[in-house]
């Protein structure tokens, strides 16, 4: 069989551009080779492949992470010599596990300053011996929305050190706070069920007191020596420069975050956003665009966009745009699948064994996309006419409910349908 020199050209490209085009189906290919005379398929191709070869990487360089630190001066920027004074180098650090005070608990051997029992780096190293854990997790503020980085965290299960103070009863609530210069105003505190620190629910895994960020131990700028990584949680469950775990028996959420009006029980939601999007086209020309897409609870299905031209009518009494045309675009497969490298300075660029969700023995992962992490995804438009144009994504999660629902509010995580114009010029 003779390749026309498109199909060549198709053919001849990297694995990405060719799984790319295998989930293009039928319908993808046939509008491709619609392009009208003047414009070349071939160059709409090569910069979809160009952009989706400099996507960012899947995992995020600890350096790289956005940074959201409440303090004055913020913990991570006190010198050395401060932060040993302090307990915030791996030899000085100390954990409390203590009884709250205004909702006692009772503990048999709370862990204490006081008494000197206080966990210090060593135990939680001899402890992570036997019982460290990892998993990749996106940390993303409940209220930027964007997510800050993706990376594999390694840690112990804070149950360990929670049965470490031999707990009897009375304990419905942990609640935890780091490093605050000593200043009670600037206390930044998170909380969970006790239920939830004990047990992991539908394959999640655990709450844990982490000490690695991507194979590397944690800067102060991420939390080091210790903060807490909840995988299922928006950032500030995560708490940074951690000190102090109280077992508690009061009844309800008294995280810092609620204070200011933030639904402190929500999961991360799914949503999508563009990351490279031309703002300029010529008309008869093929559009690429990519994206990434936050992977929450209920797992993600599709990336779907649609471009609106300005002055046409919007779908009525339908503020998501339900009843849109949407297409879909392409969820990206795994990044060894994709060709390039997972990324966040990984040694050898090799997923650590075991982490959680990956093959232990081939070291890919077991499902894709993976829950409570990124994704990436890609999607050649086909030409518009002249004009100005709006275009949106979305997600759909694993139950088939699209973005910004089941949970459209903007106080539970922001999942609101980016908006992004784009000029097509004669
Ligand atoms: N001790 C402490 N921990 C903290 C915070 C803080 O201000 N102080 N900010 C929280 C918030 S609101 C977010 S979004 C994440 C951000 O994590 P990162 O700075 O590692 O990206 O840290 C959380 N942990
Ligand atoms: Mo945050």
């Amino acid at each position: 069989m003779t390749l026309s020199p498109r199909d060549r050209f198709l053919q001849d490209h990297a694995f990405v551009t060719r799984r790319y085009f295998l989930g293009l189906g039928a319908a993808g290919i046939a509008a491709l080779h619609m392009t009208p005379l003047g414009w070349s398929a071939e160059q709409s191709v090569d910069q979809l492949r160009k952009a989706i070869e400099k996507l960012e990487p899947w995992l995020t360089r600890q350096d790289d992470f956005q940074d959201v630190s409440r303090g004055n001066p913020k913990p991570h920027s006190i010198d050395e010599e401060k932060r040993k004074q302090v307990g915030l180098t791996r030899d000085t650090w100390r954990l409390e596990v203590v009884s709250d005070p205004d909702h006692p608990a009772e503990l048999k051997n709370p862990l204490s300053a006081e008494t000197g029992n206080a966990l210090d780096f060593q135990q939680l190293m001899k402890l992570a011996e036997t019982r460290s854990v990892r998993f990749a997790k996106v940390m993303t503020c409940l209220n930027i929305g964007c997510p800050l980085g993706n990376g594999i965290w390694e840690g112990v299960p804070m149950r360990d050190v929670f049965w470490m103070a031999q707990p009897e009863k009375n304990v419905r609530r942990v609640f935890y706070h780091g490093y605050h210069n000593d200043k009670p105003e600037q206390l930044f505190r998170s909380s969970l069920p006790v239920g939830r620190v004990l047990e992991d629910p539908f394959d999640t895994p655990p709450v844990i007191l982490c000490y690695k960020l991507n194979g590397e131990f944690l800067t102060p700028e991420r939390g080091g020596p210790v903060r807490v990584v909840v995988p299922e949680a928006y950032g500030f469950k995560n708490i940074k420069w951690l000190t102090h775990l109280f077992l508690s028996n009061i009844a309800s959420a008294n995280d810092t975050y609620a204070e200011k009006n933030n639904d402190v029980d929500s999961p991360l939601k799914t949503f999508c956003a563009t990351l490279t999007v031309p703002r300029q086209v010529a008309a008869g020309q093929s559009i690429p665009v990519t994206g990434y897409a936050q992977v929450g609870i209920s797992g993600l299905s599709k990336i779907q966009v649609w471009m609106h031209r300005q002055g046409e009518s919007l779908p009525k009494d339908d503020p998501y745009y339900q009843s849109a045309p949407w297409q879909d675009a392409q969820i990206l497969p795994a990044p060894p699948g994709r060709g390039v490298a997972w990324g966040g300075g990984l040694a050898d660029d090799v997923i650590p064994s075991p982490t959680v969700g990956f093959d232990a023995n081939t070291g890919q992962p077991k499902t894709w996309p993976m829950r409570f992490t990124k994704a990436h995804w890609a999607t050649l438009l086909p030409p518009l006419d002249p004009g100005s144009y709006v275009l949106r994504c979305r997600s759909v999660d694993g139950n088939g409910i699209a973005q910004p629902m089941p949970r459209p509010f903007k106080k539970s995580g922001r999942a609101f349908i980016e908006r992004i114009s784009i000029q097509v010029k004669a």
